[in-house]
């Protein structure tokens, strides 16, 4: 679809450029994989998906929470506080996966695999356990690439260490052919902080691994170990 143009001197500008096209191809019966840039662009977006899809789950990886109080209406790190808010998504039922910066955890509202935890467990307990919270709702998934260790995505606004592999990420995602997944981005990539294209690599290979994901839903198949080279 190419890239939603707004007016860089007006943020609300993006918003509502990017809700439009949202609802035009959503409106259309077509399914939306958003390639970032900023991680502001998945408010518009989960309001557009709520609004079709009604009340979603969210799962969400990323080395930070996105829910923070302090920041701005347009601020890359209050989407989550927001959508919350707004009741699109259903924090029981959402996760956030590879969590490794302070959050306030009393007040918290989403289900949390800290990064951690996910580096102990692994891929299959990590996508168990988003099965187990998603619980058969319909789901948008968000990608912030600082999910990823700075090893395997330095090219990233705010890197923090201690993060998940490709290779764990990667095993993940194939584990969700069987979520009801309505929508999806991948966002965060910085190609001027980017070393020998490592970040854009694994991002264009994570987002055709979302696609494949998707297809083998819809075709009621599975996900074989060798998909990087079909
Ligand atoms: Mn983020």
């Amino acid at each position: 679809m190419g890239d939603v143009a707004f007016d860089s001197g007006s943020p609300q500008s993006l918003l509502d450029s990017l809700a439009t096209h949202a609802q035009r191809v959503l409106g259309a019966g077509k399914t939306m994989l958003t390639l970032g840039g900023d991680h502001f662009v998945s408010l518009p977006l989960i309001r557009a998906h709520a609004e079709k899809f009604g009340e979603l789950a969210l799962i969400h990886f990323d080395s930070h929470t996105d829910s923070y109080d302090e920041g701005g209406p347009y601020d890359h790190g209050i989407m989550m506080r927001e959508v919350d808010r707004e009741g699109a998504v259903d924090p029981a039922h959402s996760v956030q996966v590879g969590i490794r910066t302070e959050y306030h955890r009393e007040s918290h509202r989403f289900n949390v695999l800290d990064a951690a935890w996910c580096n102990e467990r692994g891929p299959a307990e990590i996508a168990g356990r988003i099965k187990e919270i998603v619980a058969g709702r319909k789901a948008y998934l968000t990608l912030d690439i600082d999910c990823l260790d700075p090893a395997y995505a330095p090219g990233t606004g705010t890197p923090v260490i201690g993060g998940l592999s490709t290779d764990a990420l990667l095993k993940v995602l194939r584990d969700l052919v069987s979520v009801e997944i309505v929508g999806m981005d991948l966002v965060e990539v910085a190609p001027p902080f980017d070393h020998a294209e490592i970040t854009s690599l694994a991002a264009a290979t994570l987002a055709l691994e979302l696609l494949y994901v998707l297809a083998a839903r819809r075709s009621g198949g599975g996900i074989g170990p060798h998909t990087a080279d079909r």
